[in-house]
């Protein structure tokens, strides 16, 4: 653990203090108050007639965390009939408990390009949450969004673009929400290395600042921020602050990010909670924009010394000292509590706490609030373990398969038609060695990756391996397996006989909260996969991959690899799922949400990672790539992918035809104006920004025809070159060569043939003008590409021009 001992302020020093012309915060003061705009507008005044009878007291423990059954606790006050909020981790599973089930993780999601499966996930994730009585799911993840690959949090997100993981945040909030429970989406923002995402004290004592993401306003808008504001969009009730600095000052006091971006540009109405230990200052962070403290005071945490809340009781000195207006106290509890109404978690019907959580261990009610007597609204102790799992494996099982990408298929390798023989290779393979459930370490030398480790994992219960998928969907194959990678490597498949039919490799990376990691593959894959090849038993072999994002495959040319799949953290079914797809049960239809390159050192984006720094500033990372990040990098500094983002083959075949693109005039006017109609005087701000940032201007239709024998879905992928010509607002040194701005994932049989149109809204057509400091579209001819990965060989293309004038 830390010292945390951090001076308010300690982080707006100026150039002159620390002698390097970084970028520095914008401030935006005050905090605007939550007006309940839109659907909230009952449930805030429910929630400004509650706080109107609430003592200062519980004002302040409406804000700040206690210890408690959750990750995250705020007590009950029965006198006024609230019933406490119980948070909870993580973003694909109800972490802390017993009988849950472990979804696929966000790049998972994100892998299937399907709207539908996303918000399922969201659905089912929400009745999980739910049924074990905890209001807030702590989740889903755009921060990190994927700057760099080598980010130890990526999987957790949808991946680098931040289109597709704006629909993604969007199908999963509106998901969760949808059965009562409260999302969290995390970690705002710029949260984009683990590496010094927190200070670190050097040998002399001196406190090292958390790493400095330094990011300019266009960069911002059209890459960080723009997840977030589709989540705002789609009604999240909170968001949580990051660890890192933004511009020398830390995200949970950063006025510009909370009050400027977040609470006045995106019409925010709900609350910021601080991520866990991520709070370095009292009165600053709340003037900035926090309005929740949380976990509360660390004591009992395994902290080196109980640290004491910046919030709680420090708010009645800040209010009776006269450097807090009260107002400010009740806005902070008018957050909290309208999401509260309006998800209707006042009703009697909501479900007790269910105890079996795991935190129950760290006593229930402490000393740090004695004045309430039972403080959580408990399962009764004959009510305990609750099952929530219902159906929900075959979710799991169908977005596991949905996710799986196909990137290499010689000669029909896949799907395998009843091989008699099978070999099953390496440690990936297998049913966890490990016990269920490590937080901090793979589940497991011996276990399939089913997903990552730290807060966004899950309590493993039923993982169904790759091995005994293979086995139960193969009874007559003569099934022979090694496991062990060091005796693969060390003996050659010499036990081997007869010659498998088929081999196939399971490799894996195991990634986790708190650690960047390189782009190879885990337990000396490079070597496991040269033995397999070599050993003379496998010309024919099958790479299986449980990868957590980009990784390198310095194999992939191998001849005898003769199929590829990248089936990244597929949750407990992911056996099943796989199976699903070798014994051509399911046709591939995941498509990377990335780019894998030929060599670690294509991508542009490497972490920054210090060693010996004595200047408390000494961490900072400009991203001075700006929008090239991912694919838009690889496009513009033309550097060949080895699979490009988009990218993923099918057991049949699709072609697309008829492009044809409409302009459509939200306003009736035929002329669409540069800026958002009478921006600078919006009014109460809408959640999502502007609201003409989302009406559709123009729309973008194609035909998709299976041409090939088997039933599969395609992925149609509308890609937008901005104009870069007439007078040159863009440039192409600042602009990427095109960015994904449409996708929807359809189903069709051998021969069918169906229209799909894409919509593309004003924000889509739009940059941000950083000196106007509102989106603009651009003068100009737009390029138009419609295909099935971002370099698709047979793009069909047109030009879109906007704005006549
Ligand atoms: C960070 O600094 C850049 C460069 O001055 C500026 O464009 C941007 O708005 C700043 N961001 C914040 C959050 O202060
Ligand atoms: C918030 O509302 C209070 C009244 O409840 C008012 O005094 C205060 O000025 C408002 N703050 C802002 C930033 O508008
Ligand atoms: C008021 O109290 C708060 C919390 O202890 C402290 O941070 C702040 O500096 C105090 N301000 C004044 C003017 O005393
Ligand atoms: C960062 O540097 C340290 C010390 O040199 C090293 O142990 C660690 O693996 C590095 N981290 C990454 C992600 O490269
Ligand atoms: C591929 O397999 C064949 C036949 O077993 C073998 O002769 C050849 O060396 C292998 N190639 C590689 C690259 O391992
Ligand atoms: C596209 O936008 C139109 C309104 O312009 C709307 O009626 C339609 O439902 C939208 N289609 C999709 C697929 O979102
Ligand atoms: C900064 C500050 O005033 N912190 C105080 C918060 O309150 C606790 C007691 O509840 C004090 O120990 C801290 O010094």
């Amino acid at each position: 653990m830390r010292a945390v001992q951090i001076l308010a302020g300690a982080c707006l020093l100026t150039h002159a203090e620390f002698g390097l012309a970084h970028y520095q915060q914008d401030s935006f003061f005050p905090s605007p108050n939550a007006t309940g705009s839109g659907d909230w507008k009952d449930a805030f005044i429910q929630a400004q007639s509650l706080t109107a009878k609430m003592t200062l007291e519980e004002k302040l423990f409406m804000v700040t965390g206690v210890e408690g059954p959750c990750v995250g606790n705020i007590p009950e006050i029965p006198r006024l009939g609230f019933k406490g909020l119980c948070l909870q981790d993580g973003p694909l599973a109800i972490k802390q408990v017993s009988y849950a089930s472990t979804f696929p993780a966000g790049v998972s999601a994100a892998a299937t390009w399907d709207k539908k499966l996303m918000h399922q996930r969201g659905v089912e994730l929400g009745q999980e949450f739910f049924a074990k009585g905890a209001h807030i799911m702590l989740g889903p993840v755009a921060g990190p969004l994927g700057r760099s690959p080598f980010g130890g949090r990526n999987w957790e997100s949808f991946g680098p673009d931040p289109y597709l993981a704006g629909v993604a945040m969007e199908e999963t909030i509106r998901g969760v929400q949808s059965q009562g429970v409260q999302a969290c989406p995390k970690h705002y923002i710029a949260n984009e290395q683990e590496t010094q995402r927190n200070p670190s004290s050097n040998e002399d004592g001196v406190t090292i600042e958390a790493l400095s993401s330094n990011v300019d306003d266009r960069t911002m808008h059209e890459v960080y921020l723009w997840p977030f504001a589709n989540a705002v969009r789609a009604g999240t009730s909170s968001i949580m602050c990051a660890y890192n600095r933004i511009n020398q000052t830390y995200a949970c006091e950063n006025s510009k990010a909370l009050n400027g971006l977040l609470k006045t540009e995106l019409g925010f109405r709900g609350y910021v909670l601080s991520d866990w230990g991520g709070t370095h200052s009292g009165l600053n962070s709340i003037l900035s924009g926090l309005d929740m403290d949380m976990p509360g005071p660390l004591a009992g945490s395994g902290a080196s010394e109980d640290i004491e809340s910046w919030f709680g009781r420090n708010i009645t000195t800040m209010i009776n000292n006269g450097s807090l207006e009260a107002t400010r106290l009740d806005d902070m509890v008018h957050r909290v509590l309208t999401p509260y109404y309006f998800l209707r978690q006042d009703r009697e019907s909501f479900p007790t706490i269910d105890r079996d959580t795991s935190q129950i261990t760290a006593g229930v009610t402490g000393d740090v609030y004695p004045d309430f007597k039972d403080p959580f609204n408990l399962s009764p102790p004959d009510d305990m373990n609750r099952d929530v799992r219902a159906d929900h494996a075959q979710l799991i099982r169908e977005m596991g398969a949905a996710s799986t990408v196909l990137l290499k298929n010689v000669a029909g390798t896949l799907p395998l038609h009843s091989p008699k023989r099978i070999g099953v290779f390496g440690n990936d393979a297998g049913a966890p060695s490990g016990g269920p459930f490590v937080v901090d370490a793979p589940i497991g030398v011996m276990a399939t990756g089913s997903n990552g480790g730290g807060t966004g994992s899950g309590r493993i219960q039923d993982l169904v391996s790759p091995l005994e998928a293979i086995r139960d969907r193969s009874p007559h194959s003569y099934i022979q397996s090694v496991l062990d990678n060091d005796v693969l490597t060390s003996e050659n498949l010499e036990g081997i006989y007869p010659a498998p039919d088929v081999c196939i490799v399971f490799l894996k990376q195991f990634a986790t909260e708190g650690e960047d990691h390189s782009l190879e593959l885990d337990y000396d894959a490079t070597n496991v996969v040269e033995t397999v090849t070599s050993s003379g038993s496998c010309p024919n072999t099958v790479v299986v991959m449980h990868n957590p994002g980009p990784v390198v495959l310095p194999w992939a040319d191998n001849d005898n690899v003769t199929a590829i799949l990248a089936a990244h953290y597929p949750g407990e079914q992911a056996g099943n799922s796989l199976a699903d797809i070798l014994f051509g049960d399911v046709s591939p239809s995941g498509k990377l949400p990335y780019t894998i390159a030929y060599s670690e050192k294509d991508y542009n984006t490497p972490i920054v990672n210090l060693t010996d720094v004595t200047d408390p500033n000494g961490w900072q990372l400009d991203f001075t790539e700006g929008l090239m990040i991912d694919y838009r990098h690889f496009d513009h500094a033309a550097v060949a992918p080895r699979y490009e983002f988009g990218f993923g083959l099918s057991y049949t075949t699709f072609t697309l035809s008829n492009l044809h693109i409409r302009r459509t005039s939200p306003t009736g006017k035929s002329q669409l104006q540069a800026y958002p109609p009478e921006s600078g005087n919006p009014g109460i701000p809408q959640p999502g920004g502007h609201p003409s940032l989302w009406e559709v201007v123009a729309s973008v239709s194609v035909a998709v025809h299976n041409t090939g024998e088997t039933t599969g879905a395609a992925v149609p992928q509308l890609y937008l070159s901005f104009p870069t010509t007439s007078p040159a607002e863009l440039t192409t040194a600042n602009t990427p060569p095109k960015v994904l701005r449409g996708f929807e994932k359809i189903m069709l049989e051998p021969g069918q043939r169906e229209v799909v149109t894409f919509n593309l809204t004003r924000r889509d057509v739009s940059f941000w003008d950083a000196v106007a400091q509102e989106w603009k579209i651009p003068r100009g001819d737009f390029g138009v590409w419609a295909g099935q990965s971002s370099r698709d060989e047979e793009f069909l293309t047109d030009v879109l021009r906007l704005r006549e004038e």
